[in-house]
């Protein structure tokens, strides 16, 4: 079943993966294993515009089964099951130059289901913005997504900002998206980063219990 929907998503099947998808989920197979091939599939469709194999009319499309596939009946239950009580504040965006908000979304949703209320600004958002929302919404951890390198250099100047406006330590910062290990982190001197939605959302949850002393 894995490798029938990472072949469907990365040849560009639309209709394939999505009956595909509605089978596995018949099947009884979890959604977050569902989830994860379709996104090893994505990196595959990356790997083939890598190597201009795939047009970035490709990406688009992929985007777009991705996300059909993720609004499925089965999988938004999955995606947007509610939170039992609000445990924090994340404000979250991509960052300057980054469109890409697929990855950006999935986080949020996954947060949200953890108990977060999320601020979400978008995609593209200049470093200005970024610190003055954090200065208006007061949230407790700033998410950013970055899906290209040169995203990098943009949570660098949202840290440096912070520390210019004397208010980095009032938030715990986390950074995701493909570019991003552990490197990355301190590079932007974030306190956590991770391309693993599950691993991010574990981590926010933690500082959440930290704060209120438990
Ligand atoms: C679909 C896609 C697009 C779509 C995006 C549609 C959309 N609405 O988002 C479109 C066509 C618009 C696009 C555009 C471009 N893209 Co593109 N795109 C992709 C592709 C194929 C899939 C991305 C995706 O949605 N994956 C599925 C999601 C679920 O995975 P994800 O985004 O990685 O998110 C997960 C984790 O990273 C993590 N996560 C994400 N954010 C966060 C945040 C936090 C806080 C945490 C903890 C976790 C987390 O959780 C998510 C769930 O597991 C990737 C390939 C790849 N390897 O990912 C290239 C890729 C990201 N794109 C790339 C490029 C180069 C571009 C363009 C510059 C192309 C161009 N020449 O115009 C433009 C960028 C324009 C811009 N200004 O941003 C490159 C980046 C290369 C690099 N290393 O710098 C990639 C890697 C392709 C490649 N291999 O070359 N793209």
């Amino acid at each position: 079943m894995k490798q029938s929907i990472v072949r469907s998503i990365e040849g560009l099947y639309e209709d394939r993966t999505l009956e595909l998808v509605r089978i596995a989920i018949r099947k009884g197979f979890k959604p977050i294993d569902i989830f994860n091939w379709l996104q090893v599939g994505m990196e595959r469709v990356g790997k083939l515009y890598e190597t201009s194999d795939y047009f970035i009319a490709d990406l688009i499309f992929a985007g777009i089964i991705f996300q059909e596939a993720m609004e499925l009946e089965e999988l938004v239950a999955f995606n947007n099951a509610a939170p039992e009580k609000t445990i924090g504040k994340m404000l979250l965006l991509s960052v300057f130059g980054d469109c890409h908000d697929i990855g950006k979304n999935i986080f949020g949703s996954f947060s949200r289901t953890a108990g977060f209320e999320i601020i979400d600004i978008g995609t593209d958002v200049p470093m200005e913005t970024v610190v003055d929302a954090a200065e208006k919404n007061k949230p407790d951890i700033i998410a950013l997504s970055g899906m290209q390198q040169e995203t990098l250099y943009e949570m660098r100047a949202i840290v440096c900002e912070l520390i210019n406006r004397g208010i980095r330590d009032d938030f715990k910062i986390i950074i995701g998206g493909a570019v991003i290990d552990e490197k990355a982190g301190q590079i932007v001197g974030a306190d956590f980063a991770t391309k693993d939605v599950t691993l991010g959302v574990d981590k926010c949850k933690l500082w959440m219990l930290e704060k209120s002393g438990n």
